[in-house]
């Protein structure tokens, strides 16, 4: 069974901080292996402490300290329609895609044969000897920080790089039906045995200083497209505590979620993770979207 370590404590300061749920919190920590009460008692003492000490807090009539929590009221998102294509086989560009499963709310869709399982493997093999320890975006500074959050290692392409990546590209931008000039590079991930990302956002929360910086270029993220490059054995799946949903690792397959609308406004149900690889190893590829072009 996990223990709250260093790592644990500075994810429930963090994402208490942001206006997570206690719930998804509680539901995220025991996906990862914690019992319910441990999970419970520690999202409790993270809320009680960033607010006010648990000791003087109201107690609530369960015995907690949720009443004096600063959950943020549900906030009111709008679903508009995601851009997309309707219908169950999608024909992205070069190769017909199968539409799996939908999820309106928040609106996450399920692919198969989006890669070939060759394109699979020419992107792992291509990677293989070049990958660098994954880092996470500091709230504060901007700054890359690697942290015990997120146990991956990484390579990014250039867009437009060589043939294999242009044709990629065009066929995600396809799939997603937003522009290749939108998109960032895209980013090969390996997860090794019990390699995970904990529950985060992957767009930039506009009330943290050090998103700023990231905006600055191609303005907030859309959208996210993860492919899986390979079938894992068990664990790593992508999660959605807010959702409860968990998206398996397939090889070709790929979760796209989306969570900014035409409004702008960003959905927290798009909270995700990847859960701890338990057997074997995980590659996946992300594509993340931009609103204009990231240039
Ligand atoms: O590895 C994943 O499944 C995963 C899950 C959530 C990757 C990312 N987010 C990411 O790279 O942002
Ligand atoms: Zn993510």
């Amino acid at each position: 069974m996990p223990v709250v370590d260093a790592a644990w404590h500075e994810w429930l300061r963090t994402n208490a901080a942001r206006g997570c749920t206690m719930d998804s919190m509680i539901e995220a920590m025991t996906q990862a292996g914690f019992a319910a009460d441990a999970a419970s008692e520690a999202v409790r003492a993270a809320f009680g402490s960033s607010v006010t000490s648990a000791a003087t807090a109201p107690v609530s009539a369960a015995g907690g300290t949720e009443a004096a929590s600063p959950q943020k009221a549900p906030q009111a998102y709008r679903y508009d329609d995601a851009p997309v294509a309707r219908g169950n086989t999608i024909h992205a560009h070069d190769r017909d895609v199968q539409v799996l499963t939908r999820c309106e709310r928040p609106q996450v869709i399920v692919f198969g044969n989006v890669l070939s399982a060759q394109e699979c493997s020419e992107m792992i093999e291509r990677s293989r000897h070049r990958l660098k320890r994954s880092t996470t975006v500091n709230p504060t500074t901007g700054r890359e920080d690697v942290i015990r959050n997120r146990t991956s290692e990484g390579i990014w392409y250039q867009r437009g790089e060589d043939a294999l990546i242009e044709r990629l590209e065009q066929r995600i931008a396809s799939l997603m039906n937003w522009p290749v000039e939108n998109g960032e590079g895209l980013q090969v991930l390996h997860y090794g045995p019990a390699g995970e990302y904990r529950p985060h956002f992957d767009y930039f929360p506009p009330d943290q200083p050090g998103s700023a910086v990231h905006t600055a270029r191609g303005g907030q993220r859309v959208a996210t497209l993860v492919i899986y490059l390979n079938d894992v054995p068990e664990g790593g799946e992508t999660i959605f505590p807010e959702a409860g949903l968990s998206v398996a690792a397939n090889r070709g397959g790929a979760v796209y979620f989306r969570y900014m609308n035409g409004q702008r406004q960003l959905d927290p149900l798009t909270l995700h993770g990847g859960a701890p690889v338990l057997a074997g190893e995980k590659w996946i590829m992300t594509k993340w979207v931009r609103e204009r072009a990231y240039v």
